[in-house]
């Protein structure tokens, strides 16, 4: 039992270059997700980006991140016509971005306990800035691609899942300016994600996603 967890915590832990690929999501469950690692028990400050393709027309999660807490600690949503960035479960809703299906798109959203505010870009474009939660995320972390936490850990619905194909993903505990949110966009010379970095990623697959090469083009 105990080789067991050491071989588990081993196989976790070991960071993996996957700069020049993409994850698949080929099928709707309630199952299959990529699992994140960190050991950040304690965020005052979040950037995340993300590249993501899809041509679901229902809703579904695109980034979750549990803690004991909160099962929506920091989660970015894609409802049927709008996206939503919550924060310990305070979610504002932006409305209008201009989203297309079967078109990678790029998105940045960025938060900071201290004005409490939530602002996300969806290909270069910025939305509005919203409240969201003025304080701290606390605690343990679990982050899953691909399925929506309603626990930490779990409790995942089939109907909230991703199917498609997601990369380049980066996490920084504090907020980037719109001048490396460009940078990002135009994917050049951007500082990696000091908190989930896509060039060094500890992360555990379970279930049926695939690690396939690359697909992007820039717009
Ligand atoms: C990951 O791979 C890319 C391209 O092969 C390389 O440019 C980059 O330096 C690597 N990063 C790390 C952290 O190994
Ligand atoms: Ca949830």
């Amino acid at each position: 039992m105990l080789l067991f967890l050491l071989l588990v915590t081993s196989c976790a832990a070991i960071p993996q270059n996957v700069s020049e690929k993409m994850f698949t999501f080929p099928q709707e469950t309630n199952t299959a997700h990529v699992r994140l690692t960190t050991s950040r028990q304690n965020l005052q400050a979040v950037t995340v980006c993300f590249r993501f393709f899809t041509d679901l027309t229902r809703e579904y999660a695109l980034f979750s991140l549990a803690v004991p807490s909160f099962d929506n600690g920091l989660l970015f949503y894609k409802n049927l016509n709008s996206f939503s960035v919550s924060v310990k479960n305070a979610e504002p809703i932006f409305e209008g971005l201009d989203f297309k299906l079967n078109k990678w798109h790029s998105v940045c959203g960025t938060w900071s306990a201290a004005s409490g505010l939530v602002q996300l870009w969806l290909n270069g474009e910025p939305s509005s800035r919203k409240l969201s939660s003025t304080s701290n995320i606390n605690g343990p972390i679990i982050i899953a691609l691909g399925q929506e936490q309603d626990s930490h850990g779990g409790g995942f619905n089939a109907k909230q899942s991703f199917v498609g194909m997601m990369s380049d993903l980066h996490m920084w505990d504090y907020t980037l300016s719109p001048y490396e949110i460009r940078k990002y966009m135009n994917g050049r010379g951007y500082a990696k994600g000091n908190v989930l970095n896509w060039n060094s990623l500890d992360f555990q697959i379970i279930g049926r996603v695939l690690i396939e090469n690359k697909q992007i083009a820039f717009q």
